[in-house]
């Protein structure tokens, strides 16, 4: 039997694991976590059953382990999840030795690949889009589920294939998932923005870009935000083929063919169709969330859906009915005149940006967790245009504090934790009139949490239980 070696426990490395087992392959699933630390992130029950349950189906895992490769039983094929970086020693010693090394992902598409597939990336907006699109399908009737980095793993979507055959597959693909993917060629690839992120797994923002470009190249119908500075000044002259978005208008549409906004409604070029005159597609008005940025998400996921044959009134139904995704902008609650809300997924600084763009100030902001690098400079200016007070959590904090300060800032407070940030907040929102308390961190999770799922759920059980026990 061929022997697989899975690299990471998570969501991803278990899901790859059972395909490859389904497919006869014998496998080795291995973190370099030990135990205690992989428990203290579920629970030791969870992690011990999972391990069992593994061990029946003839997994053998190796916790507390980093791969080696001497000796004569050498896998013949090596998945690495997501978050493991694509150029760690042993996956180049693998390389060297002929090994094959792909990613969680690229297993999934050569499992998912006779389906059509849409590719979403891009810095920020692709949950959103992503959650949108599979909405959209999904009311059309296509049985079109949502996975990649939106948090369910493609190839669980391989494993539930066999009773359940997808039409489409909609998939999140992040930067990496993109990187370990070499084969991966969706039918419609959406690029929704582009600034530095991941730089300390890429390098340069050219590596960024091209990683990301590939995607695109690799697709049969491209979808570009013509919105995004960086993207539009790539243009035409290197995605000629593309269909452009531009919620500003036909006339800031880059190229002959693409979805505008005009008179509120999402417009679709003529030329797309064969029509005597550009269509009406859906009114803006009936996205119930706020923000351009979701404006742009709009018109990217009708792009996607137009481009797949979808008609007007699936499309008109499933973004009336769309709610939005958690930790996105996620409203947790009103109290006294105060809206709570959840923006647990800006965990970097262009999305924390759009985060407080996209609420009503005075703002009260909690930042702050394990700090990463880009441009701050926009969310500093945005931040002393909308924040009356700034509460801090997280190893970032003593830094925020300093560039605040650097900026001419310094209404904030170390508050450490967002147990105590919850009715610090509430206070402070009282005092300057502030209509918003927004978690919305520019930082990740992982100082403080396993995720920042987990810190927006931790977010919205702080919020209900303060405005509970505080009343009306
Ligand atoms: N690990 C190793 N060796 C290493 C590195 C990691 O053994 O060298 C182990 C870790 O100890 C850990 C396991 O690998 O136990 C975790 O693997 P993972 O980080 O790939 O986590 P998964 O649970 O499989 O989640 C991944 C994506 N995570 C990352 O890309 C970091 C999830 O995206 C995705 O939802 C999931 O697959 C399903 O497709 C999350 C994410 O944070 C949301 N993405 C980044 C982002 O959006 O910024 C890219």
């Amino acid at each position: 039997m061929s022997e697989a070696h899975v690299i990471g426990l998570g969501k991803s490395g278990v899901a790859a694991a059972r395909l490859l087992r389904r497919e006869g392959w014998e496998v080795t699933l291995s973190d370099t976590a030990p135990a205690e630390k992989l428990a203290a992130r579920d629970t030791s029950e969870n992690l011990l059953k999972q391990q069992q349950l593994l061990s029946a189906e003839q997994i053998q895992v190796k916790l507390g382990y980093s791969l080696e490769l001497h000796g004569l039983n050498l896998p013949q094929l090596i998945v690495a999840s997501p978050g493991v970086p694509w150029d760690v020693p042993v996956l180049l010693q693998a390389r060297e030795l002929g090994i094959e090394t792909i990613g969680e992902m690229e297993l999934a598409w050569r499992n998912l690949q006779s389906i059509p597939w849409v590719g979403i990336t891009g810095t920020n907006g692709k949950t959103t889009t992503t959650a949108l699109v599979a909405a959209i399908f999904q009311t059309a009737g296509f049985n079109a589920p949502g996975c990649g980095n939106i948090g369910y793993a493609a190839c669980e979507v391989a494993l539930q294939s066999v009773q359940n055959s997808p039409d489409w597959i909609i998939a999140e693909l992040s930067s990496y998932q993109i990187e370990s993917s070499p084969t991966l060629s969706p039918r419609i690839g959406i690029w929704t923005t582009f600034t530095p992120d991941h730089l300390s797994r890429h390098k340069t923002l050219d590596n960024y870009y091209n990683v990301k470009a590939q995607l695109l190249h690799r697709s049969q119908l491209q979808v570009i935000n013509g919105d995004d500075p960086y993207l539009r000044k790539m243009g035409l002259s290197y995605w000629g083929d593309a269909y452009w978005t531009s919620v500003k208008g036909k006339d800031n549409l880059i190229g002959d063919k693409g979805f505008y906004i005009a008179d509120g409604w999402v417009m679709e070029t003529a030329n797309i169709a064969s029509l005597s005159q550009d269509e009406r597609i859906v009114p803006t008005s009936a996205l119930g969330m706020v923000g351009e940025h979701n404006q742009q998400n709009l018109l990217m996921s009708v792009a996607a859906a137009r481009l797949a044959g979808i008609g007007k009134e699936a499309i008109s139904q499933a973004v009336a009915e769309f709610p939005g995704v958690p930790h996105r902008l996620e409203h947790i609650c009103h109290w006294q005149g105060i809206n709570f809300i959840n923006d647990s997924k800006a965990t970097n600084y262009d999305a924390a940006e759009v985060g407080l763009a996209s609420v009503d100030s005075p703002v009260i902001l909690i930042a702050g967790g394990e700090e990463k690098d880009g441009d701050r400079a926009p969310w500093m200016a945005k931040i002393k245009d909308k924040a009356a007070a700034v509460l801090l959590i997280g190893d970032a904090a003593p830094n925020f504090a300093r560039y605040l300060q650097e900026v001419g800032y310094d209404n904030y407070e170390i508050v450490e934790t967002l147990d105590k940030a919850i009715p610090r907040s509430a206070q402070l929102a009282k005092q300057y009139a502030a209509s918003v308390v927004l978690l919305s961190p520019a930082c990740a999770s992982f100082d403080q949490y396993s995720n920042f799922e987990v810190r927006g759920d931790r977010f919205r059980e702080l919020c209900l239980a303060w405005a509970k026990e505080a009343g009306e």
